[in-house]
């Protein structure tokens, strides 16, 4: 059995890793979480007490990370400003937490000699076009558009600079869009499930034509564990569960699974510099780890999530109202 400290732990993919590494292994998890807006120590009910310790605590903390890592065998790094809108209206937290805050993690993970796994995102690499053949790969050259996407390319590039300076025991992974269960009302999915359950239309940016490569949270997980025990250090590996649908197929599969008419949705104003396409060959991944994705069937999990939300309106429901707000104010 192994420690491992958990950054973000109480957000969307850093809560469903905290349940789905306490399932499937025998590691103690620490989780590190700040609890901003975008976390809630709830998403961690049902993990058995004796297997998890939360510490409420910032990752720019240099004394709380320092004795945190030190305590622990591997840290694996979520926590982050996660939201392209929040990011075009308000960059600074993104800075701070993703850029400080990863240099605060590896400084500590360097000085301890552990490992670390940095979580991040495919949005580093920029956008392709809807015909593009190829699909992002490890060596695809880093082009982020947004404040987000080049705070995360940011972090990236801090740890590979670690790896090549220091000799941090490092790796890297880029995931494609997730969804599932504990994700909050603001990102796409969750917000137009929640929507129709409160009898709002739900929203589409622009046309709908932009592509995301959707992937389970728990397949982003078994990834993840995947590379903390195979993974070669100082590599970068790409997760994706060839799950690519643009944005209007996807609200009009919700609007149908929920008994609704599949035309009965609004277009609002686009998004800033909004990507295009997402797409993910997680070839290296899967040829030289072993790893292959569970939820191979988009419609099946989309139903899951939406059953997870129609049962656990207590979870989301203290955020709607704000988070409707916000995007009404910018005519989204
Ligand atoms: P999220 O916004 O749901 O959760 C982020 C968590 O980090 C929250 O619990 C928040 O309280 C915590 N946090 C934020 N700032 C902190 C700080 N300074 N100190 C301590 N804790 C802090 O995000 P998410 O969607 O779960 O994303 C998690 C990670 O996965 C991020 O690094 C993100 O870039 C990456 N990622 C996300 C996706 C996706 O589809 N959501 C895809 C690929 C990669
Ligand atoms: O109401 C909406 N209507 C809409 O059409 C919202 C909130 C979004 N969209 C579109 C924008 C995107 O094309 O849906 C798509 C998905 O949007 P988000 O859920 O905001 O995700 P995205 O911007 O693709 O980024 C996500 O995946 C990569 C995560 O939020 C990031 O943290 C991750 O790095």
């Amino acid at each position: 059995m192994s420690h491992i400290l958990v950054t973000g732990g109480a957000g969307f993919i850093g809560s469903n890793f905290v349940h789905y590494a306490a399932r499937e292994t025998d590691h103690h998890i620490t989780v590190l979480d700040s609890l901003t807006y975008a976390g809630n120590r709830a998403s961690l009910d049902g993990v058995p007490e004796d297997r998890l310790t939360f510490v409420h605590g910032d990752i720019t903390d240099a004394e709380l990370v320092e004795t945190l890592v030190g305590e622990a065998d591997a840290v694996v790094h979520y926590a982050a400003e996660s939201h392209n809108d929040n990011s075009l209206h308000s960059p600074r937290p993104f800075l701070d937490t993703n850029i400080i805050g990863t240099y605060t993690l590896i400084e500590a993970a360097r000085r301890h000699g552990k490992r670390f796994h940095h979580i991040s995102t495919d949005e580093v690499y920029g956008d392709l076009e809807l015909d593009d053949l190829e699909r992002f790969t490890e060596e695809t050259p880093y082009n982020p558009s947004s404040p987000y996407s080049s705070t995360k390319a940011g972090s990236d590039l801090l740890v590979r600079a670690w790896v090549r300076s220091f000799g941090l025991k490092a790796t890297i992974s880029n995931c494609s869009n997730n969804y599932g269960p504990f994700q909050h009302v603001e990102k796409f999915i969750p917000r137009q499930i929640t929507n129709v359950i409160r009898g709002i239309r739900p929203k589409l940016y622009g046309a709908g034509e932009n592509v995301r490569d959707w992937i389970h949270a728990d397949d982003h997980s078994s990834a993840v564990l995947t590379i903390l025990e195979k993974g070669r250090i100082g590599e970068t590996y790409l997760i994706g569960a060839d799950g690519e649908r643009n944005n209007k197929d996807v609200v009009e599969l919700i609007l149908q699974e929920m008994g609704q008419d599949r035309n009965a949705y609004d277009h609002v104003t686009d998004r800033a510099g909004h990507d295009l396409r997402y797409a993910i060959d997680s070839t290296k991944l899967r040829t030289e780890l072993g790893w292959s994705p569970q939820f191979a069937d988009f419609e099946s999990g989309l139903a899951a999530t939406i059953r997870w939300y129609q049962e656990n309106e207590a979870w989301w429901a203290p955020s709607k109202d704000e988070t409707e707000a916000f995007y009404a104010s910018k005519g989204q």
